[in-house]
């Protein structure tokens, strides 16, 4: 409790901000939890003695920022405005600075002394009779945290008198990493095009950018590097630097410092050398001139990231030098303007004999930076993917991050939903992420989970920490999917603090997001946790990899697409068994990679984890898990279990029906029903597969039986003809019909079943290269009609393509006829793979 002298400055004038609340408008997702909705009266009441004055200490761009958002976010959420004071004057206040100017002013306040570079403290003192609320931070950045912090107490209805949080972070490095090409377009984005980049030049208006430099900033996120690690050159040339400059810009008030990627062969190819090999003088004078040149106009700018020798890019491998002489070139130049770089652990050769069962992908990084422990400079960092392989549905932990002792490191994770589904489904990753951050490596005497080795904690490498990469784009609700923005939210608070646990952080999401009304957060909360398991298991379980086609889109399922080529995620499953021998005794040795105690828990059967069975070991179908199921039992269970939850998520979301905002709950019910339509696609397409290649049945007698199914290759067809669909899987019985005649084709058949109210289903292709007509009809009434026109990532009727529309409780009668009409449209032949009455 403070007394005596408190105010630095006194009887200054009260400045009253206006302007700063918003309009109610349509939800649009544009605010993503940073909504500051009206509380409901019941969670207000809380805060009726909430002080009307906020004093800002000292004075920046990022304390403005920070002082400006808690004036609007407690007009949004407690519906008063905060009045901009130089000092307290008579009531209470919140007083935000860095820790020691609000020391120097309020005295006896508990400030802790030795806050984390970013940290804060949320604290409470009464000076004078006047109860403060002070946000002090180690420094600025600091502040603006902890004004977040302030306002996600309220958004959250926790107290806010009494104060006395100190929060650290658990890492220096929070960043995002965003793949976007200059061109506007973004690798592995699903979301729209580009905030940043357009026509091959910075994006004239950086609203968006600014934007999303306050939902970053809002959980704690410092660095953002927004071009694609496929770099283009122009990104560093000295026409461009300036439009860098304006990015830094805008995100500079969110204390978010920008950083680019770079490509490894710039010194010759926009340098004008003849090399680019590391070691010669003239390419490290290049960098130097060409950091120096960026620094001058972006002083603040985080560094580079570099992706060197994978996937065709240039690395030191052209002249015979190791990554450590390609990231110190680099790096050296960097240091002097306290720049970092990122150098991506993800290097391995996409080229590899698939015929060698002792070649490995997952065994890559390991093995090529293992010697290199050491010989990096210590502005360098290796950023490491969670797992060995690529984001996929199930990984263990790198091997890696128990390798490195004296090399910083940071885990890459990975927001965007690449192989899980593109934001088309909902998976929520904090359980992933946290299973992994939370392996225990076994490199120490005491315990070293992952997120103390990436944090720096163990071994006490300075720099470390965590990398999202994001990717969101222009789409107004940033990823696609509203509730996929739980992933951006979850990376950021994890990063924070890896010992969130995941539904904290999904109660937090969902009630900033939705609402405080208890269904929603139940609700939502709900579908989130359980996504991840169910996407697992309609895709690929027991470790086996997502099962999508590998060398596509990375979307729907291919099952046999990662085999016989040399990108190396093979699964390995023939006539006789499944999986990919990783042990030392037998198989390609990468278990020995971990430290003894690991590797002995995955070398052997009977003690490596179910999960990763399939990742780890080569097994028959017939070998018996734990339950006693044998595997390919288990594969067709899952994949029915799968299904049905996606299915669920739709009735569960349709509880809400009134409860949030219409437009948030159409666009979510229609992402959730697509969901819940493809997860039966996943689910056929890998059981019929493993049931034709393993000749196991199904003992329940599921697989390849749908009832009420019938194909419509066996309608009675106008004009429609029967075509393959590559690959055969992605089909009901390996073939669809389409449309060529411009006038439309029909397919009709006589209903035979029971009379009553059925839901029928249309299992149709919607490719992008056309939007075709449909019309459902039965005894000549019209129950539907739609147009294929979802954009979906393929121009074939595929897993990628595969679509259903289902109309719910439709009169049948016995005898009468259904008949589906179609008009193809562009290159789209209305193609269509068959019909159910459920
Ligand atoms: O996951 C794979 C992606 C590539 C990506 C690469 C990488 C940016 O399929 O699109 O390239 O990883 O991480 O470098």
């Amino acid at each position: 409790m403070s007394r005596g002298r408190v105010w630095v400055v006194a009887g200054a004038a009260l400045a009253v901000v206006s302007g700063l609340s918003a309009p109610a408008l349509a939800e649009t997702g544009a605010d993503g939890w940073l909504r500051y909705a009206p509380l409901s009266n019941a969670a207000r009441a809380q805060y009726t003695s909430f002080p009307a004055t906020i004093v800002m200490l000292g004075d920046s761009l990022v304390l403005r920022t920070a002082r400006d958002e808690l004036v609007r976010g407690v007009s949004g959420m407690l519906g008063s405005r905060l009045t901009v004071a130089a000092s307290p004057g008579a009531g209470d206040a919140i007083v935000i600075g860095a820790a020691g100017q609000v020391r120097r002013a309020v005295t006896g306040a508990a400030i802790p002394t030795d806050l984390r570079v970013d940290g804060f403290w949320l604290g409470s003192a009464v000076a004078g009779g006047r109860r403060l609320i002070i946000v002090a931070g180690q420094a600025d950045r600091g502040v603006l945290y902890g004004a977040f912090a302030l306002l996600r107490r309220i958004s959250l209805g926790e107290p806010v008198s009494g104060l006395d949080e100190r929060q650290d972070p658990a890492a220096p490095i929070r960043w995002v990493n965003e793949w976007n090409n200059l061109d506007g377009s973004i690798e592995r984005g699903y979301a729209g095009s580009s905030i940043f980049f357009e026509g091959n030049n910075v994006r004239a208006d950086l609203k968006r950018v600014s934007e999303y430099g306050r939902l970053l900033a809002s959980i704690g996120i410092n660095g953002c590097d927004v071009n694609n690690v496929n770099a283009n050159t122009r990104v560093i040339t000295a026409e461009f630097v300036p439009q860098l400059a304006r990015l830094a810009e805008a995100f500079r008030p969110w204390g978010v410092r920008l950083a680019v990627s770079i490509d490894f062969s710039s010194p010759q190819k926009v340098g004008g050398l003849a090399t680019f090999d590391p070691l010669d003088p003239e390419v490290a004078r290049f960098w130097k001139t060409t950091v120096d040149r960026i620094y001058a106009q972006v002083p603040d700018l985080g560094g580079f990231v570099l992706k060197a020798d994978s996937e065709g890019r240039l690395g030191p491998s052209a002249y015979k030098r190791t990554h450590a002489d390609a990231a110190n070139v680099i790096a050296r130049a960097l240091a002097p303007h306290g720049g970092v770089l990122f150098y991506r652990g993800f290097v391995y050769d996409n080229r590899m004999d698939w015929r060698n069962l002792k070649n490995d992908r997952a065994r890559a990084a390991v093995d090529n930076f293992r010697t290199l422990d050491g010989s990096f400079d210590a502005n360098v960092i290796l950023q490491i993917k969670n797992g060995p392989i690529d984001f996929q549905v199930r990984e263990p932990a790198s091997p890696l991050f128990g390798t490195l002792q004296k090399t910083n490191q940071v885990i890459e994770l990975q927001i965007t939903q690449e192989y899980l589904g593109q934001q088309r489904h909902i998976v929520y990753l904090p359980p992933m992420w946290k299973e992994v951050l939370d392996f225990d490596m076994k490199v120490g005497r005491a315990a070293t989970p992952v997120k103390d080795l990436v944090s720096g904690r163990t071994f006490d490498r300075p720099l470390g920490g965590f990398v999202g990469v994001s990717n969101v784009g222009l789409d107004r609700n940033w990823l696609g999917h509203h509730l996929a923005m739980s992933n951006l939210y979850g990376f950021g608070r994890l990063a924070w603090n890896p010992g969130l646990s995941s539904e904290r952080i999904a109660d937090e999401w969902a009630r900033m997001t939705f609402g405080d009304d208890p269904r929603v957060q139940k609700t939502v909360a709900g579908i989130l946790l359980e996504s991840w398991p169910a996407y697992e298991n309609y895709s690929g379980s027991l470790g086996i990899g997502t099962l999508t086609d590998i060398i596509g889109v990375h979307f729907g399922p291919g099952v046999e697409s990662s085999e016989r080529n040399g990108w190396g995620q093979w699964h390995r499953a023939d006539g006789m068994g499944v999986g990919m021998d990783r042990t030392v005794a037998t198989g390609t040795g990468f278990i020995g990679q971990y430290s003894p105690a690991v590797a002995s828990l995955y070398e052997s059967l009977a003690t490596c984890p179910e999960e990763l069975l399939l990742f780890m070991h080569h097994v028959p179908y017939t070998h018996r898990l734990r339950s006693g199921k044998t595997v390919i039992q288990h594969i067709y269970d899952q994949h029915y279990l799968g299904a049905e939850q996606a299915a669920a998520f739709v009735s569960r979301w349709k509880t809400l029906d009134g409860v949030v905002d219409r437009e948030r709950y159409l666009e979510v019910l229609d992402r959730l029903e697509f969901q819940a339509g493809h997860a039966i696609v996943w689910r056929d397409a890998v059981n019929n597969w493993f049931q034709r290649t393993s000749a196991v049945q199904d003992e329940k007698g599921r697989v390849g039986r749908e009832p009420g199914r019938v194909e419509a290759e066996s309608l009675s067809l106008t004009g429609f003809t029967a075509a393959d669909v590559t690959p055969w899987e992605t089909a009901s019985g390996g073939k669809a019909v389409v449309c060529n005649a411009t006038s439309g084709c029909a397919a009709t058949y006589e209903y035979r079943d029971a009379p009553g109210a059925h839901d029928i289903v249309v299992q149709y292709y919607d490719q992008s290269d056309g939007t075709s007509r449909y019309r459902l009809l039965v005894a000549g009434r019209e129950v539907d009609r739609w147009i294929a026109d979802r954009n979906l990532p393929h121009v074939e009727s595929n897993g990628h393509t595969a679509t259903r529309r289902t109309v719910r409780g439709v009169a049948l009668k016995t005898g009468e006829t259904i008949r589906l009409e179609a008009t193809p449209d562009g290159r789209e032949p209305a193609p269509l793979d068959y019909i159910e009455v459920k």
